[in-house]
């Protein structure tokens, strides 16, 4: 098991500017951290790698769906588009040296067409996805696609429709990313949900209820490690929340008020609570 932090809670961009910040982190007991790749052109990847291997530390990556892109539009040009975006930041990825790239890699979160999602669309994702495989075969990275809460998308909201998609793809590469947030309020039970997830889990965000610091509200954690546990799960545990006021990324989440006495410290009593109580699962 490894532990790691989203970049989001100090930065909305990581940067070569950000690398002093990763013996901290390293410091306060994590083996990685979450980066993301909005944007392949100009990504400072080697830049980035070799901070990460200056200081030891490993890197996944998350990213979303650009605004005027998706997988699963009607428009074929625009699914195109987004399928050579989503090429170019797997390249990315394998560049910065990270093996996992998560997220809502499907259409851009906040799209709510005020409908279900259609076959077409389920169609579209599987076909887009399929079509991404051999480059994620080439790299060697794997994608751990994000079910989101019903606010923030209509198009996957739970790990059984998570695996449905995994399954209909049919690649080893495309698995699962399952988020405690988004689960504490899609799924009956949490814990159920990566037991759901199962084989094709390929990612973990462990986030308190409110993103708050993991430990401090109702997630059922001691449940959900003993699911983890269970499936052998060898994956990382990484912890995402976002600063609370941090313009764009902010508001992308949400974060309308303080979550606890500082954004970093969410990070660092989160991962003191996750080792202590997953090694006791
Ligand atoms: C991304 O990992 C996530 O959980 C989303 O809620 C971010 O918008
Ligand atoms: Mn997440």
């Amino acid at each position: 098991m490894k532990f790691g932090v989203n970049a989001f809670i100090w930065t909305a961009n990581f940067g070569p500017s950000d690398i002093p910040l990763l013996p901290l982190l390293r410091e306060r007991g994590f083996d990685g951290v979450e980066i993301p790749v909005f944007r392949a052109a100009g990504y400072p990847a080697a830049q980035i790698r070799k901070g990460l291997e200056e200081h030891g530390l490993e890197c996944t990556v998350c990213s979303v769906i650009p605004n005027g892109l998706s997988l699963i539009s009607e428009d074929a040009d625009v699914r195109r588009r987004t399928i050579a975006h989503l090429r170019e930041s797997i390249e990315a990825v394998a560049e910065v040296g990270a093996d996992l790239f998560g997220g809502p890699l499907y259409s851009p979160v906040g799209y709510l067409p005020g409908r279900r999602r259609t076959a077409d669309e389920w169609q579209w994702a599987v076909e887009g996805w399929r079509e991404l495989g051999s480059t994620l075969a080439a790299t060697g990275v794997r994608v751990a696609l994000e079910p989101l809460n019903r606010f923030e998308t209509y198009f996957l909201n739970t790990a059984a429709d998570g695996a449905a998609l995994c399954e209909a793809i049919g690649h080893p590469n495309v698995g699962l990313l399952v988020d405690t947030f988004h689960a504490n309020i899609e799924e009956k039970n949490i814990a159920s949900a990566y037991r759901t997830a199962g084989r094709h889990l390929l990612h973990v965000h462990t986030c308190e209820n409110d993103r708050g610091t993991p430990g401090s509200g109702h997630v059922e954690w001691d449940a959900v490690f003993q699911a983890l546990r269970e499936l052998n799960y060898d994956g990382w545990l990484t912890i995402e929340s976002f600063g609370f006021a941090l313009g764009e990324i902010s508001a992308a989440a949400s974060i309308w008020r303080d979550l606890a006495p500082t954004p970093e410290s969410i990070a660092f009593e989160g991962v003191e609570f996750l080792k202590r109580n997953m090694a006791r699962a």
